[in-house]
């Protein structure tokens, strides 16, 4: 029997007392409280969130309306489990089925449950309704994707940080440029089931599409009888100027997978949304979680969608958007910029500094923001965000791009 390797354990830093695994390198401020799009850190010094907790904040921390329907169903009852019926999840899923304009919804958590979730729906429709081979079906997806860290979803990502040294893998995917479609459609045979892509790639940088690709994809997909499985997590609930960055290509996909915003930045809420002809296909004792459609966050689920139902948000996100993308035109020393509606991806120029020093700068002047890779840095304020607030988060980038350049 060959002798397992016996690996030194990480040596920690003999100063850190910390309990915490360390999965991450936040910038070195405390927050402790949050309201609108400000939150405040222990030593109560003020900083602009342009973060939003990766768009799941879209609403403003403390929205007034969020909390009290969580407030109101945490003296009722927050967890019943799926095993009974509980009052708060009907009005929950009819709610969110109406403002996709589908039939059917699996509520779960987190995103990754939700992308697990569509992954095990396509894969379901695949061989009982498609007709594919039990064990055959493959999802291409694409290049550059971010559909979160489960070590399925790892599998199929490009990004080493991501995914080394987590294998194996779940087989069954491909994947192919973003952006291209004529890849997609070279990829597809006979045992594909579906696509799965985010409309907008967020971890990649805000990386948009060219305008005919989704459509595209949609045409394609649809003649090749493939589901088309829109990863909305981060783009969706108003973030981009629409109700779901589709909305903005004029493409209907057969999932939408839906998640942080959804939660009103209270508790984890996410979905699978789509027809009866597809997520039907799931029987019950098939699929679930302990907290899926829990009462509390059914609760709140349902006010986000109230909050979403009257075009308020989205149409905030359209004009400060158009607002954000003047502001950022001609800043020396970025080197690009891509926004649609109040979500921005700003390319630093290498030279100067990484996107980690720019954020660590701009934090100093009571702006917080994240890179994403090298020197690309992301702006996604929450959506109570004002005018007047961009105009002076812009100034910061301005003034932290200055310093970097003399
Ligand atoms: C972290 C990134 C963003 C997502 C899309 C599914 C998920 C995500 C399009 C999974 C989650 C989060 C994860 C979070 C940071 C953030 C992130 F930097 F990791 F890549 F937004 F870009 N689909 N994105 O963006 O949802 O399971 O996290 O609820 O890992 O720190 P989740």
């Amino acid at each position: 029997m060959t002798p397992v390797k016996r690996v030194e354990p990480v040596e920690t830093s003999p100063t850190s007392d910390s309990h915490l695994a360390h999965t991450y390198h936040p910038l070195p401020v405390t927050i402790a409280t949050g309201e609108g799009a400000w939150v405040t850190d222990v030593d109560g010094k003020r900083y602009l969130d342009c973060l939003a907790a990766y768009s799941a904040v879209n609403f403003g921390h403390g929205h007034p309306g969020l909390i009290a329907a969580a407030k109101a169903q945490l003296d009722r009852v927050t967890l019943t489990s799926r095993a009974f019926n509980n009052d708060r999840l009907d009005a929950f899923v009819d709610a969110l089925a109406a403002l996709a304009h589908k039939d059917m919804v699996i509520p779960m958590n987190t995103g990754a449950e939700a992308v697990e979730s569509g992954i095990k729906v396509a894969r379901a429709w695949g061989y009982r309704v498609k007709g594919v081979a039990d064990g055959m079906a493959n999802i291409i997806v694409a290049n550059g994707n971010f559909h979160g860290r489960t070590t399925t979803i790892i599998g199929f990502s490009d990004d080493p940080s991501a995914k080394d040294g987590f294998g194996p893998f779940t087989p069954g995917f491909r994947s192919v440029p973003y952006g291209d479609s004529a890849a997609i459609e070279a990829a597809i045979d006979g045992n594909t089931v579906a696509v799965l892509l985010e409309p907008i790639q967020g971890e990649a940088g805000v990386v948009i599409p060219p305008a005919g690709y989704l459509p595209s994809v949609r045409e394609i997909t649809s003649r090749h009888n493939v589901l088309f499985i829109a990863d909305e997590i981060q783009s969706g609930l108003g973030r981009t100027g629409a109700t779901f960055q589709c909305d903005n290509v004029g493409v209907v996909p057969d999932l939408y997978l839906l998640g942080k915003a959804l939660g009103g930045g209270i508790v984890p809420v996410s979905a699978v949304v789509g027809d009866a002809a597809v997520i039907g296909v799931l029987r019950p004792g098939e699929h679930g979680s302990t907290f899926g459609g829990n009462p509390l966050a059914a609760a709140v689920g349902s006010a986000v969608i109230e909050l979403l139902r009257t075009g308020e948000y989205q149409e905030r996100a359209r004009t400060l958007g158009a607002h954000l993308s003047s502001l950022l035109t001609g800043i020396d020393g970025v080197v690009a910029v891509r926004t649609a509606g109040l979500w921005a991806g700003i390319d630093i120029d290498p030279a100067l500094a990484t996107g980690r020093e720019v954020c660590e700068r701009l934090m100093a002047r009571g702006v917080l923001a994240k890179d994403t890779h090298g020197s690309t840095i992301r702006l996604a304020p929450p959506l109570v965000v004002t005018e007047d607030e961009l105009t002076w988060a812009v100034e910061q980038l301005r003034a932290v791009l200055a310093e970097l350049q003399h």
